[in-house]
């Protein structure tokens, strides 16, 4: 078993990994900038390593500080968590190679996964249900290109192989702006990610974003803990995820879940994992993997009763899974609010010190902060502070605990986004479920 490892990450998540090693008896070494000597898991942690200043740049991406700090401590493994390093496998390959355990995947999954047209082929040929598109790079012939298009017929998206997470994409409506769509969006992604591979897809208009997370172990295991909506975004920044995906059947969950599982093992990927499909007219579309813990793990394991960051530690020391797809039930519903300090109103981000932190709890009610009163949160990073999650035996009683526990929240010092949570709680769109990924932004008024 992992002995001591370093948590290679900041904020709410590295305090949740920090709080699975405690329960596990493993020793944390906490690695952080200049700014974050007082974050809450830094304050918690067995070890501490400072390695740079503020900007993530120096700190939180240099590869060499974080594998130096796991020298120095003399750890025996790296959870890279979410953002960050964790989805680059030239990092994974570095820890490997200087004979650390990565708490991820493989860093030829990693890296298959971040190339979209690799990743979709190989899903294909898995098995899993993906968009109409080119199946393949786009060429330069314009008039192969358009005869594509016309096939898969119009609106189409021109997606960067490079991109992903809504980096590098362009709708295109008619045939008269496709071959420019194309040159533009392959000069961005040659511009952006040293990679001018693009492709096209059917677009869908008004999807939902459901993802099924998976769980695979180095013996050749793999299960589905069932599916999320994430579908409640603003500028591809997830605002509320919750678990089960309002309306999907226990037949479809069934169906998706094995093609899912049944991917894990062609590819032999290991750790957690995140399917994203879009969901339209009963149908699910994969469009691209996510090769990491998410943010919004919690609700997964609200409703499965699963600990994620304890079986991607128990994968990382070679366990094997100790349940299977058999043992996994779906219990009840779970939701989450992602806490961010930002203006409600315009969202500019709202860093400052907290003067005040009173903490909601109660029956169902779980909290992911590293905030306290008398902390400060830094202006360097992402303006997330925390996550509230509910969880009921029904989807209207997980609202009930929600909207409770937003009542009794108290964050002040600093402007966070509780009272737009307070406001989307009243939609009765949202309450009746099943809205779509561009609800949020028409409410706003923002498109
Ligand atoms: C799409 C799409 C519609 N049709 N692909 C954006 C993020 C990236 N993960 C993929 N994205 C999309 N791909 C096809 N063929 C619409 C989006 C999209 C989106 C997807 C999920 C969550 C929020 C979104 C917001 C805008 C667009």
């Amino acid at each position: 078993m992992l002995e001591k490892i370093v948590i290679a990450n900041r904020g709410e998540i590295a305090l949740r990994i920090l709080r699975a090693c405690r329960e596990m008896g493993i020793k944390t070494v906490a690695v952080h900038s200049t700014a974050d000597n007082n974050l809450k898991h830094v304050l918690l942690a067995d070890e501490t390593v400072c390695i740079g200043p503020p900007a993530s740049i120096e700190s939180y991406l240099n590869m060499p500080a974080i594998i130096s700090a796991a020298e120095v401590t003399d750890a025996m493994g790296i959870h890279p968590g979410y953002g960050f390093l964790s989805e680059n496998a030239d990092f994974a390959e570095r820890v490997e190679s200087s004979g650390f355990t990565f708490v991820g995947p493989r860093a030829d999954s990693i890296r298959l996964m971040g190339d979209k047209v690799s990743a979709i082929k190989a899903m294909k040929a898995a098995g899993v249900p993906c968009v109409p598109g080119s199946d393949g790079p786009l060429g330069d012939d314009p008039d192969e290109n358009m005869r594509l298009a016309r096939e898969i017929g119009y609106p189409i998206i021109i997606k960067a192989s490079g991109g992903g997470g809504g980096r590098g994409m362009r709708v295109v409506h008619a045939e008269a702006s496709l071959i420019a769509a194309i040159t533009v969006t392959r000069a961005e992604a040659r511009a952006a990610f040293s990679n001018d591979v693009v492709y096209m897809e059917k677009f869908l208009e008004a999807p939902r974003h459901v993802e099924f997370q998976v769980l695979a172990d180095t013996h050749g295991n793999a299960i589905h803990l069932g599916e999320r909506d994430c579908s409640m975004q603003r500028r591809h920044q997830k605002v509320i995820e919750e678990a089960p995906a309002p309306g999907i059947s226990e037949e479809q969950r069934k169906r998706i879940g094995e093609r899912c599982v049944n991917a894990c093992k062609e590819i032999g990927y290991r750790s957690a994992g995140t399917f994203e499909f879009l969901y339209e007219n009963n149908e699910f579309y994969f469009i691209e993997m996510n090769t990491r813990l998410q943010v919004e793990h919690p609700v997964t394991e609200m409703i499965t009763g699963v600990d994620i960051v304890r079986e991607q530690l128990r994968i990382a020391s070679g366990e094997p899974l100790t349940f299977t797809q058999d043992d996994v039930k779906i219990q009840g519903h779970a939701i989450e609010c992602r806490i961010n300090a930002e203006d409600p109103k315009n969202f500019m981000p709202s860093p400052g010190l907290v003067t005040l932190w009173h903490s909601p709890g109660g029956p169902g009610v779980r909290v992911e902060s590293h905030l306290y009163s008398g902390y400060k949160v830094p202006p360097y990073y992402d303006s997330m502070v925390g996550k509230l999650i509910a969880h009921g035996a029904t989807r209207d009683a997980a609202f009930a605990r929600m909207r409770s526990a937003l009542s009794e929240i108290v964050i002040e010092g600093i402007k966070t986004n509780v009272p737009l949570h307070q406001e989307i709680f009243q939609h009765a769109a949202f309450q009746a479920g099943g809205t779509d990924i561009h609800y949020l932004e028409k409410r706003l008024g923002l498109v």
